[in-house]
């Protein structure tokens, strides 16, 4: 039959193989059936997004090699952690913003970690851009004139986001977020986000939704850059995709 036969092998998908099958009362198999669903219903449910451009696009202010490695390798990483390690807690249907909102001080570290390291490289993926002369990349439109109102003009802004991003102790990002009317700069340990319900003071804190963001942990730079993350940080503003930031900001800021 094959029920029993799915049952066997969901046990020992579950490491449960050396328990005698004739031994599950009811209860136990139904249990066992919706892990067994969650199971084949998270699968394939988070899928590595296309790199918008070429593994060397970003030369020569990020190079091929730290690219490839920290999509293929890292990134991967995350999405298949978050495919092997099925969740109740996860709504499977919403899309991956809302499941950062849905994260919070009681949610296991392999879903916060893996979640928050897929979605932060997704949208980093989209916030840069090919800049191979290095010419001259400052945003335009309505977030220009937000920063240029929030922090007196777009250098003093550059300047505040690098000094956070290079005193960030240890592994982390570091980001421009919007919340509710007004754009602040703040970083987060590890792969932790703003979407994020961490260490609420208030419940009702208005969600923060991240425009800009930049890995600081040194997996992003640390072949070509070493030690030296004020370096990687300077070029960073050379491949910043500004209409992106935009785009996100005129998103956020209608909600
Ligand atoms: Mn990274």
């Amino acid at each position: 039959m094959s029920s029993r036969r799915d049952f066997l092998k969901k046990s020992s998908l579950l490491g449960l193989a050396g328990i005698a099958s004739n031994l599950v009362s009811n209860n136990q198999l139904n249990t066992l059936e919706n892990i067994g669903e969650v199971t084949n219903q998270s699968n394939q449910a988070f899928k590595l997004p296309p790199l918008p451009y070429a593994f060397d696009a970003l030369e020569p202010f990020i190079d091929k090699q730290t690219m490839e490695i920290h999509y293929t390798k890292h990134h991967q990483a995350y999405v298949d952690k978050l495919n092997a390690t099925p969740s109740t807690n996860i709504d499977y249907q919403s899309t991956d913003q809302i499941k950062c909102t849905h994260i919070d001080n009681t949610t296991t570290s392999v879903i916060r970690n893996n979640l928050g390291g897929h979605y932060n490289h997704s949208l980093f993926w989209t916030l840069l851009m090919p800049n191979p002369e290095g010419k001259p990349n400052t945003p335009s439109g309505k977030l220009a004139a937000v920063i240029n109102t929030s922090f007196t003009n777009f250098d003093e802004f550059k300047k505040q986001f690098s000094e956070k991003a290079a005193t960030h102790f240890g592994s982390g990002w570091c980001w421009l977020v919007y919340q509710k009317g007004k754009i602040v700069i703040e970083t987060t340990v590890n792969q932790d986000n703003p979407l994020m319900r961490l260490n609420l003071k208030n419940p009702l804190e208005p969600t923060k939704y991240p425009i800009l963001a930049l890995d600081v942990w040194e997996h992003a730079y640390y072949l070509k850059y070493q030690n030296k993350r004020k370096d990687y940080i300077e070029n960073f503003w050379k491949i910043v995709n500004w209409q992106q930031a935009e785009k996100l900001f005129l998103e956020v800021e209608k909600l």
